[in-house]
């Protein structure tokens, strides 16, 4: 290939990606993977920030980075659409859990407003306005695809989830409904416990650093979960947008190093910190027992503990033929290890 060739082929192979949900936890991480990754990225500015002036300065500083701001509101559905139709690729990344706004089900605007803009433009369009259309393997290769809000548990095997948890994986399956019926190219990117969350309280509740002194374990503490560095999971979600392989699929996270059990992660912190905790190990009957008597939002979260660290929802399936493995499509992406990531408690 000649370098100008060579050149076109990675200028024009790059997507036009806009992100719904931007300023959010998960959100601000995918902005920035997208722009590391060499996309043009846009990001949904809100008319609802009103002077929330964390968000907007957020904002400002995705646009320092080369990030487009579109203007645009969930109530005005053709401010919607003029933002869809910017781009090849959307990901929604809004809230999904109880003590956070959960508006998991306002995604169905967004797959109205795609379906309205005549799905996600297809990229072959833009490389034949560029005038190098001549070569039509090029045109073909690309796909448009919508990503919506997931990030979690695979919602399409929690049919038996714990209410009020529940409702997170039943609006998500009815997101992906409106997206199939609509026959809207689709990448299901389920996530790993994200780091954040379930790593450096060691699976705690109601806290996000290490117990000093003593430690719930669930069950035994051996059922195995997936522990994550937020920023991989964002690696990884846009390395799939334009993955033919990830098309209208379901992508998993996995990497060996990262499966760990709970026990296990509390080895990994007793040695790093030199302190051994006191371990009281809870049984299933007591963790279902002790949620009665929460709020809504903490039940809610309570359920999706329960079914992760009792019930091994993220680990205790074979990956179907729906279905690809992170790890095993991207070697290339080295995810941060536990073992690193707890070091900064210490
Ligand atoms: P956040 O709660 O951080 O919210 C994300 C964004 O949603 C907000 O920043 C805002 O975006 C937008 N938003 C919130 N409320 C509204 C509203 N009323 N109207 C319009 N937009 C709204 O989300 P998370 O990053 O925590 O969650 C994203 C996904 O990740 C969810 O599907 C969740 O289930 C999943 N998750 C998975 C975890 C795991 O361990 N695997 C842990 C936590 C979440 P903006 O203002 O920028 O427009
Ligand atoms: C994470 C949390 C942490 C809840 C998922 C209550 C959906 C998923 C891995 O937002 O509700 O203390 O899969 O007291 O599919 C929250 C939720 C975790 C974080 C669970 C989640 C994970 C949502 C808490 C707490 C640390």
């Amino acid at each position: 290939m000649t370098l100008e060739k060579h050149q076109n082929k990675r200028i024009m192979g790059k997507s036009k990606v806009l992100v719904v949900g931007a300023t959010g936890y998960i959100g601000k991480r995918i902005v920035k993977a997208s722009l590391d990754q060499g996309h043009t990225t846009y990001v949904l500015q809100r008319h609802e920030i009103g002077l929330d002036i964390d968000k907007l300065q957020l904002l400002l500083s995705f646009k320092k980075q080369g990030a487009r701001l579109v203007e645009g509101s969930f109530s005005d559905q053709k401010s919607l659409v003029e933002a869809v139709k910017k781009v090849d690729v959307v990901i929604c990344t809004l809230s999904g859990v109880h003590f956070k706004s959960h508006s998991i089900l306002m995604q169905l605007k967004l797959v109205d407003a795609i379906k309205e803009a005549g799905n996600v433009k297809s990229l072959s369009y833009d490389l034949f306005a560029y005038g190098k259309g001549s070569d039509s393997r090029l045109a073909t290769k690309h796909v448009s695809r919508f990503l919506p809000s997931e990030f979690g548990m695979d919602p399409a095997r929690m049919g038996h989830a714990l209410a009020p948890g529940r409702e997170t994986f039943d609006q998500k399956m009815i997101v992906r409904k409106a997206i199939e019926e609509a026959k809207i190219p689709f990448t299901y990117v389920t996530a790993s416990c994200f780091a954040g969350y379930f790593v450096g309280n060691l699976s705690q509740l109601e806290t996000l650093t290490p117990p000093k002194d003593k430690i719930y374990l669930y069950g035994d503490g051996n059922v195995k979960a997936v522990y994550m560095d937020e920023d991989d999971i964002a690696t990884f979600t846009i390395k799939t947008i334009d993955d033919p392989r990830t098309l209208n699929k379901t992508l998993y996270m996995r990497p060996p190093e990262n499966i760990l059990s709970q026990r296990k992660l509390v080895e990994i912190w007793e040695k790093l910190s030199g302190k051994e905790l006191e371990k009281i190990i809870i049984s299933g009957e007591e963790f279902l027992a002790s949620m009665e008597d929460k709020d809504y939002a903490a039940k809610g979260g309570m359920g999706h503990f329960y079914h992760i660290s009792y019930e091994g929802s993220l680990t205790n399936f074979e990956i179907g033929e729906d279905g690809e493995e992170a790890s095993n499509l991207y070697p290339e992406v080295i995810c941060t290890r536990m073992d690193e990531y707890l070091k900064i408690f210490l």
